[in-house]
């Protein structure tokens, strides 16, 4: 079957743009290997397709939405999970360059070290997409586009509640952070920080990594309970480390909610259930139903049309009685 050639963006417009279309449409039925459709052509695109892990359920409704938006798209797709290791990920898309595949899409679990394998796959002439976590190469032409979320406005949603609801009153906040050096860890924080920094009575008292996972939430939370005498706020990078600190506040025989406030990124089901019931006070959305859009920048992509280099996913924000409304028709 067809692998097609890439013609990635590096292309200048006019003459050399019509010889990248001429080229896209000619790969069609020819080259070894891989599999996939220009759009004519018959046959189905392969996609490899290489996850951080299943650490939340966001990620396991991101996995969810993949596997579905392919099933639907008749895209043949080759998965797997990294277990939040780099190195594995690494090992999967250099796997896929060795099946020849079509495409290959990644959320890199931190934001840095990967120039060498997109390289690898560039050379090789196979296009990658970037979801949900974003890359710091400075080589843009490594990967088509990035499709997800703002992470920096997510943290400064978070931070503009924290301000509202806080006003000048003295303020300690504690926050768990995501995985050190992922983009969406590294870009809360930054968004957090920069929307209070005009409050000096909204101080971060603590900060560390709770790894996105709902254990690694509540183990921090138990330490900074044991070393924090006035915790006011909890800002949690996700809703899994949120729910995780609500089992130490409880624990501790505070109410969270009330004695200690907590606000979440994600608005996952758990997490929205929470702030139904009053335990989390305000959650910013971060959606993971990412797939429809993949398989459609994919099929962009190997019929050679132009895809804009990045594209962020649209959200909204929750309070407790928008979190009632919403749960019937949550789809995660
Ligand atoms: C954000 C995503 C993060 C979620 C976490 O786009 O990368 O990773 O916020 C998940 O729940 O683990």
């Amino acid at each position: 079957m067809a692998r097609r050639n890439f013609v990635t963006q590096a292309l200048t417009a006019g003459i050399v743009g019509a010889l990248a279309l001429a080229l896209a449409a000619c790969s069609a039925g020819s080259g070894t290997g891989g599999g996939g459709s220009t759009g004519g052509g018959d046959s189905k695109i392969v996609m490899g397709f290489a996850q951080v892990g299943a650490e939340s359920g966001w990620r396991t409704a991101n996995t969810k939405s993949i596997q579905a938006a392919a099933k639907k798209a008749g895209v043949t797709l080759k998965f797997s999970d990294a277990q939040q290791k780099q190195e594995n990920q690494i090992k999967a898309i250099r796997s896929y360059i060795q099946q020849k595949v079509d495409v290959i899409a990644f959320s890199p679990v931190v934001e840095t070290g990967w120039d060498t394998v997109l390289k690898e796959a560039k050379d090789a002439g196979i296009p990658v997409v970037l979801t949900d976590r974003a890359v710091d190469s400075k080589d843009t032409s490594l990967y088509v586009t990035f499709l997800g979320s703002d992470f920096v406005k997510e943290g400064q949603k978070a931070g503009d509640w924290a301000v509202k609801e806080f006003g000048d009153k003295p303020t300690n906040v504690v926050e768990i952070q995501g995985t050190t050096g992922a983009a969406p860890a590294i870009d809360r924080k930054a968004g957090f920080a920069q929307q209070i920094a005009a409050k000096p009575n909204i101080k971060i008292i603590a900060s560390q990594t709770g790894d996105f996972t709902r254990a690694g939430g509540k183990q921090v939370m138990e330490a900074f309970l044991k070393s924090n005498p006035k915790i006011d706020l909890v800002f949690a990078h996700n809703d899994d480390m949120g729910l995780g600190a609500i089992e130490a506040i409880e624990a501790a025989g505070k109410v969270p909610g009330k004695d200690i406030k907590i606000v979440t990124i994600d608005a996952v089901k758990d997490g929205m259930t929470a702030l139904s019931e009053g335990k989390i006070n305000y959650i910013v959305e971060c959606s993971p139903l990412l797939g429809d859009q993949l398989m459609d920048v994919a099929k962009k992509v190997l019929a050679g049309k132009k895809v804009e280099p990045r594209i962020v996913t649209v959200e909204t924000t929750f309070t407790q009685e928008q979190a009632k409304a919403a749960l019937p028709d949550r789809k995660y």
